[in-house]
């Protein structure tokens, strides 16, 4: 079991000799909400290994009740109104977290007092960064016409709208027809094959699509011997060689795993040939979360040399600072498809909407 996995209370453990077999005794046991918490292989030990199969392992658990939704924005009105009132020296019933305080009382400082809107200080605060300023404010203006918002909470909705629509003009344009083949791509050591063997898990196992699996070589050997083990076990073919001339069934999900290559210019031209005779493909750039902000940037810099059609976050379970997934997202104008958290299949393995993930970055900063 890998070393960072910690089970949850009443979780239930099956083997059974098929990755189907053992999702249909889930199914039954907790019911058809399960939540799939890590499936692997499990070999018989000592000499029995030499002739036995291995059988399959899946430990699972009943869904989270949904929690109520605390809308975020609403949360900040209460926040600027306790702002307000400490401000007056008026009783505030709730202490304000002072990193709150502080970033209210600097949207409100004479330095901050530029042209941008106060929602737009606020985000810079959250961690935006400055070069990105300048867009929200142009497309805040075209937004807005000749109306002005009444308060800093209908900035922040305003804000939030165009974020998202940034975001889903990112996605319509990288968006290609079909079921082009995914494919992962980035620096060495990223969580590339991991995350490809969690979306291959969520895709066959939860989903029940077929798919199938290329472990190709780039200028370096594919070593991940693990992505051929787990396609095994989830009963995917896993090739070695890309070969147009496989008859592939059109509704088959293809996914594609490179070795790593470091971001620079002459390498990541040469992983543009071994892209090549994959076709139009939908390219994720794969990027440690942990990473400093800069070094993110740069490796999307570097690989946007790539046809690139999204960003995949890996190691979200080490680095929850969401402005890092905004910075990098506006600076190569590429949506965040999935965020991924962990070693455990498919555990962690989130899609990612953008209004979703603008509530959790305000609520992430509200809550210190
Ligand atoms: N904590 C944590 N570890 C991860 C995560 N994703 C991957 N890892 C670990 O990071 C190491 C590298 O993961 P891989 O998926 O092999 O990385 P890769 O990008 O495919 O590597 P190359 O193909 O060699 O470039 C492994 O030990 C993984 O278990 C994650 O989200 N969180
Ligand atoms: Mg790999």
């Amino acid at each position: 079991m890998p070393p960072f996995f910690v089970p949850r209370m009443n979780t239930i453990k099956i083997i059974a000799d098929t990755a189907q077999e053992a999702l249909e005794q889930v199914q039954t046991q907790v019911g058809p909400d399960a939540v799939i918490l890590n499936v692997r292989p499990v070999h018989a030990d000592g000499v029995k290994r030499l002739w036995s199969k291995a059988r399959v392992e899946v430990l699972a658990t009943a869904p989270e009740p949904p929690s109520a939704q605390e809308n975020v924005l609403q949360l900040l009105t209460t926040k600027v109104h306790q702002l307000e009132g400490a401000l007056q020296g008026a009783d505030s019933s709730e202490p304000l977290p002072p990193n709150i305080i502080q970033m209210m009382q600097n949207v409100g400082a004479p330095q901050a007092a530029s042209e941008a809107p106060a929602c737009v200080q606020v985000l810079l605060e959250m961690g935006l960064l400055p070069q990105h300023a300048e867009m929200l404010v142009g497309q805040l203006q075209k937004h807005l016409g000749g109306t002005r918002p009444r308060n800093l909470i209908e900035e922040m909705e305003l804000v939030r709208e165009v974020l998202v629509d940034q975001w889903q003009r990112f996605a319509t344009r990288a968006e290609q027809p079909g079921l082009p083949a995914r494919v992962m791509v980035g620096a060495p050591g990223v969580g590339k094959t991991t995350a490809l063997c969690k979306w291959v898990t969520q895709e066959t196992f939860l989903r029940q699509r077929p798919a199938r699996l290329w472990r190709l070589d780039g200028a370096q050997p594919n070593t991940a011997e693990f992505l051929s083990l787990h396609g095994e076990m989830m009963q995917v073919p896993v090739e070695r060689v890309w070969a147009d001339s496989l008859d592939v069934p059109e509704d088959t999900l293809r996914f594609v795993d490179l070795p790593g290559v470091p971001a620079t210019p002459t390498a990541v031209e040469e992983l543009a040939a071994h892209l090549k005779p994959l076709g139009p493909a939908d390219v994720q750039l794969v990027l440690n979360s942990a990473y400093e902000l800069d070094l993110l940037l740069e490796q999307a810099r570097v690989f946007s040399a790539l046809p690139l059609t999204g960003l995949i976050f890996t190691h979200t379970d080490e680095s929850d600072d969401l402005s890092k997934l905004w910075n990098v997202a506006l600076a190569a104008e590429l949506p965040v498809t999935f965020r991924s958290g962990g070693q455990t299949m498919p555990g962690g393995f989130q899609s990612v909407l953008p209004e979703t993930l603008f509530d959790q970055w305000v609520s992430a900063v509200m809550q210190g």
